[in-house]
């Protein structure tokens, strides 16, 4: 709840303060009072001004919108229900979700052949995963548990706790940044899973709720929103949305009469700068740009 701020009274003569006893007021006094009242006034003025002009400069602005750059196609299993997608040296990482139908999987991208599986325990609703050095990180949505594997082998090392749902999950070099549904990025230490910090995300000035899969990427977090065609680059520091990306011509016609085969999960090439796109259930996989052009497009 909301707390409601009460207004500090100016420093003016309260009404019930005694009056002089003399009965007639000093002349020097009344011009006192009168200057103190509208210096008041004005101070009221100034105050209300500039809350005005910080609403108006959070409301307004908002952020450009770019329609996104196919550069290839590949294939996506569309048995997938893809929660979480990494992307490293030719090979696809993919955690998907549903009960019984929750995996992790490598993936050659140029063919989608499936290399290496481990299936969830059918208890388990995989969500997000995130590459950390040789180890992958997985998260389940609300069993508030996350399992780590060794990259290479698949084996399972450990678990580790969270609080809350688990959605998108990313890793920006010192925390791990988790994202739950709402509006609110949740950063955790890498050891110890403890939260180091919240951040809210807003888009001129409102906020941005239903943030899903994660990917970082040159200093940028990159979002989808549930139930999208877009995705979003957020400022991490300050969690403002600083551009959107319009995919709606990328999503397969196969999956218009399925509400949940949404676009979903993100990977970043560092070697040549292009992301890869893909969506629940979707048939086919995308090599995107997400470099702004020069010429804005607004949708
Ligand atoms: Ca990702």
């Amino acid at each position: 709840m909301q707390k409601q701020r009460r207004k500090k009274p100016f420093p003016v003569h309260s009404a019930t303060a005694p009056e002089p006893s003399a009965g007639v007021q000093a002349p020097t006094a009344a011009i006192d009072r009168k200057w103190l009242g509208w210096r008041g006034v004005g101070a009221v003025a100034v105050v209300a001004a500039i809350i005005l002009a910080w609403v108006f400069a959070m409301r307004s602005n908002p952020p450009p919108v770019y329609r996104c750059e196919v550069l290839a196609e590949y294939p996506h299993d569309a048995n997938a229900f893809t929660q979480g997608l990494e992307y490293q040296d030719g090979f696809l990482y993919e955690g998907t979700g549903g009960y019984g139908a929750s995996w992790l999987r490598k993936v050659e991208l140029a063919t989608g052949k499936v290399v290496q599986q481990v299936d969830l325990d059918e208890r388990f609703f995989g969500e997000g995963i995130t590459i950390v050095g040789d180890e992958i990180y997985q998260l389940t949505w609300r069993s508030r548990i996350g399992f780590v594997y060794d990259k290479t082998t698949f084996r399972k090392l450990r678990e580790f706790s969270y609080s809350g749902e688990g959605w998108g999950l990313a890793f920006d070099g010192r925390h791990f940044i988790l994202s739950d549904g709402s509006e609110v990025l949740r950063f955790f230490e890498p050891r110890t899973f403890r939260e180091a910090r919240r951040l809210q995300v807003t888009s001129g000035g409102r906020r941005l709720h239903q943030l899903n899969e994660l990917e970082y990427a040159n200093g940028h977090l990159y979002a989808n929103i549930w139930h999208s065609d877009y995705i979003v680059k957020i400022s991490p520091r300050t969690g403002k949305v600083v551009a959107w990306f319009d995919l709606r011509h990328i999503v397969p016609a196969e999956v218009s009469d399925n509400r949940e085969a949404v676009l979903n999960g993100i990977a970043h090439d560092p070697q040549t700068g292009r992301f890869f796109v893909t969506g629940k259930n979707w048939p086919r996989l995308f090599a995107v740009n997400f470099a702004e052009p020069a010429r804005n497009e607004k949708p």
